[in-house]
């Protein structure tokens, strides 16, 4: 049986370690510095506060299950998780709108959650001031989590089933033996171990960089204070239950609110935002009776207790009786980091987790270190999903600070950050930049969401009567009606994108060919010139990217891939006759696309670009102008056109050339909020918000990507040929109302009940209504009215045959 090491008997170490004994792996040593089982770390000190709704589906899991295992968790000294249901109020009408939003991620994740007027709100927390809110979202299923009871229960009884506590033993150091993981190093000698697992909290960090490993997260300090007794929670709570009233969040203050028998516990994100140094810690927190609690800074949190005292009046005489400035870990994009390190197998990590999402990210740890793959997509918590520029500590201290800021705030899902912009720019910023660009940040890119430079065309098409939808302010932020225009003439003429962002890999070597079968589902070994839109699964068949493979040499194929977690995936796999390389920055991409892309760019090129001779998913090199270029016939938008690629040194060329090229044709430059509507009116998936792990290819409507006659096995093909027939399938819903819009994860109902939720969704020029994805049960046919609450409001909807533009491929194959 594997020995395993769990650094940190924190609320996710002890979690960890019940989830991997009830697996049967019963050899686990859980390892703290601290005693038991106030540690000094963050869930020593946590008040518990467990709000589940969250915009992400798989932290609204991880919450769930949390609530459902501490509920059933026995400890002595009484419950682990208090039900006392949760409440945030809404103060401004801003807010208001928010919580409806929050209502419909609430029904889209399956969280029992609805609106309350401010009468409804005062009779469920008595201490609010009906006259200060607007209304309230309240979750009867949240409540308080005893995290230190939750800690020792669960390591309790991963004791039972063989586990070994170690409490007050440092570990030193990773031990390996040059490929895999072999133990820690401790005060106390060498405990050996297959799998280590770094649950050491915001020390993560500091700890995991010994082994080269860089953890994006910036320990924080937040300020929690417990006034003295307040004369209206007398007698309310006994020491036992300690608390009746909902957990209360005040978001436009920054606050929240819990009780402790007769006092009330105040927690506060208003002030300044306090990264903690390190290597000063002991030095700031001598006095303090734990390692993660800094001095209370008083004057940070005046502003907060009268912010307080305004919605709860009864706080009016009251006085903070103990207070502390709190640490625990943010990252750049508030998610935690979960993975195995790709350069040393058996060094795990599970960070930067709440006490709200702790058992869930324990028990999909446990899966994916014993079965290979969680059960649940856990992308957005990857190790491996920064790219390069995120990692530095520039980065991450900027990011991570201003996800503190911003913790509570109304946060729009167009919305880019501010900080650090104009770290990655293509060759043809200049020309976007004069041509007027807006800009939104992907990636550390900067990608055109639209062009100013339209408008005299957009203002042309729509007195000629192309209809624009009035979107209301929250779906008209970071959108342009120029964009409609831009998707318009990308049918209508050519329009020009910048595709620089797209992440392409460079694969090549004697086993480039059989790496590459091995690896995805489609046949990719073609003749030489071919292109192969295909899938990565992992073992259990989930999709974890979607690909296109360009055969350029025998040996030579092009990637164009998602994320930075799809080099890591493919690294980890390939064999030593294989180099893999990511070419994305050095090289640029410009798509070319539109009924008129033919001929702008023919009279550039030497060769053939008809469609007899240059045919429809085929690449080759070759030069347009004076510029040698890789040209694809691939089109995410779905017109006719090719991707062109070039070194990153003629970009700026490149685009004067097909620009010059394109005058007569009336070619113009198109941004992202076009491409988007372009791609899902063709019936192209995103992977990441469309699809993810959680999904096999036949429920996303992919099974023609996959090859099960092809030669080569493939990763996650016996998973496949096992799987039962999708419950849920990915659909397109088009919107009676041409001016309603959805943004993404909204609920979507049949017959009035819940069934499915919006993914993505964009505005179609070419029919004139929002077409959105939604997951939704696998018997829903054609033509089935859907309706989909919207902040507030309900759309109907209607199921559509996909795809709803050119099923036929006439615009494409011409
Ligand atoms: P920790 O509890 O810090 O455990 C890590 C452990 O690792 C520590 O015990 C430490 O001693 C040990 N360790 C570190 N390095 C080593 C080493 N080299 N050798 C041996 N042992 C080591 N979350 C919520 O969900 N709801 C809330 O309401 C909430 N409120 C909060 C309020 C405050 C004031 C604070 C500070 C945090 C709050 N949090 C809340 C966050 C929550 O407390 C933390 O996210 C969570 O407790 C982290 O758990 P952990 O197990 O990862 O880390
Ligand atoms: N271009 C390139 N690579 C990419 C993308 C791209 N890789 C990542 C991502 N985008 C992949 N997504 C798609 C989705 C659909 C198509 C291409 C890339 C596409 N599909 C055709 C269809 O479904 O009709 C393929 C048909 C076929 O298999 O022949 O074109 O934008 N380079």
């Amino acid at each position: 049986m594997p020995k395993v090491v769990v650094i940190g008997a924190g609320i996710v170490g002890t979690s960890l370690a019940d989830e991997l004994t009830a697996r049967g792996w019963t050899d686990v040593t859980l390892v703290d510095r601290g005693p038991l089982f106030a540690t000094g770390g963050s869930t020593s000190h946590a008040p518990g506060l467990v709000f589940q709704t969250n915009p992400s589906k798989t932290m609204t899991a991880f919450a769930r299950y949390t609530v459902e295992k501490f509920s059933a968790l026995q400890h002595p000294d009484g419950w682990a998780f208090n039900p006392v249901g949760g409440l945030e109020v809404a103060t401004t009408a801003e807010r208001l709108a928010d919580l409806h939003r929050k209502v419909g991620w609430a029904q889209s994740w399956g969280i029992d959650g609805h609106l309350l007027s401010p009468a409804e709100c005062a009779a469920l927390h008595p201490l609010i001031d009906t006259d200060r809110i607007l209304g309230g979202f309240h979750t009867p299923a949240d409540g308080l989590a005893k995290a230190l009871r939750a800690a020792e229960a669960q390591a309790r009884r991963a004791e039972a089933r063989g586990a070994t506590l170690r409490p007050h033993t440092e570990v030193l150091g990773v031990l390996d033996n040059g490929r895999r993981v072999t133990g820690v190093r401790t005060a106390d000698g060498v405990l050996e171990a297959d799998v280590v697992v770094c649950a050491a909290g915001f020390w993560g960090a500091q700890f995991a960089r010994q082994v080269g490993l860089v953890l994006p997260l910036v320990p924080m300090a937040h300020q929690y204070a417990r006034t003295g007794q307040i004369a209206e929670l007398v007698g309310r709570n006994t020491e036992r239950t300690e608390a009746g009233l909902p957990i209360l969040r005040h978001q436009d203050q920054d606050l929240y609110f819990r009780e402790h028998v007769d006092r009330l516990g105040i927690g506060s994100y208003s002030h300044r935002p306090m990264p903690v140094d390190m290597t000063h810690l002991l030095a700031d927190t001598a006095g303090e009776p734990m390692p993660s609690m800094m001095p209370f800074t008083e004057e940070d949190f005046a502003p907060a207790w009268r912010a307080a005292a305004e919605l709860l009046p009864a706080l009016g005489d009251a006085k903070v009786e103990e207070a502390f400035n709190g640490i625990f870990s943010f990252t750049p994009d508030g998610f935690s980091l979960m993975g195995e390190h790709r350069e040393l197998p058996g060094f795990w990590v599970a960070e930067a987790v709440w006490v709200t999402h702790s058992a869930g990210v324990a028990k999909a740890t446990a899966e994916w270190i014993i079965d290979g793959t969680p059960s649940i997509d856990t992308h957005e918590c990857d190790l491996y999903r920064f790219e390069d520029a995120a990692r530095s500590p520039e980065f991450v201290l900027q990011t991570s600070t201003q996800a503190f800021v911003e913790v509570y705030d109304v946060i729009h899902p167009h919305q880019h950050r501010t900080a650090l912009r104009g770290l990655r720019t293509s060759p043809f910023h200049h020309r976007h930049t004069e041509l007027g660009a807006y800009f939104f940040e992907g990636g550390g890119w900067e990608r055109p969401a639209w062009f100013e430079s339209n408008s005299t065309l957009a203002q042309r098409l729509f007195d000629d009567g192309l209809a624009v939808p009035d979107r209301d302010e929250w779906a008209g932020r970071f959108w342009s009606p120029i964009s409609v225009a831009e998707a318009h003439w990308t049918r209508q003429s050519v329009a020009m994108y910048d595709m620089t962002p797209l992440t392409r890999y460079e694969v090549c070597g004697p086993g480039a060919a059989s790496f590459l079968q091995r690896m995805t589902t489609n046949n990719v070994d073609k003749s030489v010139g071919s292109v192969t839109y295909t899938l990565l699964l992992d073992d259990a068949g989930g999709i974890r990217s979607d690909l296109t493979v360009a055969r350029l040499g025998p040996d030579t194929f092009q990637v164009g891939a998602n994320s930075p977690m799809d080099l890591d995936w493919l690294s980890r796999h390939k064999p030593s006759d294989v180099m893999l390389r990511d070419i994305t920055g050095g090289t640029c991409c410009l798509g070319v696309w539109g009924p008129k892309a033919r001929e702008v760019l023919a009279p550039l090129c030497p060769d053939d670009l008809s469609h007899g001779a240059f045919g429809y998913f085929r690449a080759r090199h070759t030069h347009l102008g004076a510029i040698p270029v890789t040209m694809m016939r691939v089109s995410y938008v779905g017109e006719l056109g090719w991707e062109i690629y070039a070194s990153a040194e003629y970009g700026a060329a490149l685009w004067d050339l097909v620009a010059e090229s394109g005058a007569p044709h009336d070619i113009i430059p198109a941004g992202r909020i076009a491409f988007n509507s372009l791609r899902i009116e063709k019936g192209y998936r995103s992977w990441g918000t469309d699809m993810t792990a959680e999904h096999r290819p036949a429920a996303a409507g992919l099974d023609f990507a996959v090859r099960f006659g092809k030669d080569t096995d493939f990763v996650g093909k016996e998973a496949l040929q096992t799987a039962a027939a999708p419950a849920t399938t990915l659909r397109s819903i088009v919107f009676d109302d041409p001016d309603a819009a959805v943004l993404g994860k909204e609920p979507v109902s049949l017959g009035g009940t819940c069934v499915g939720y919006i993914t993505s969704a964009g505005h179609s020029a070419t029919i004139g209504r929002t077409i959105a994805y939604a997951w939704l049960p696998s018997h829903v046919a054609v033509g089935d009215v859907v309706t989909v609450a919207y902040r507030g409001a309900t759309h109907a909807a209607r199921v559509h045959a996909e795809p709803v533009v050119d099923p036929e491929m006439t615009r494409i194959k011409r």
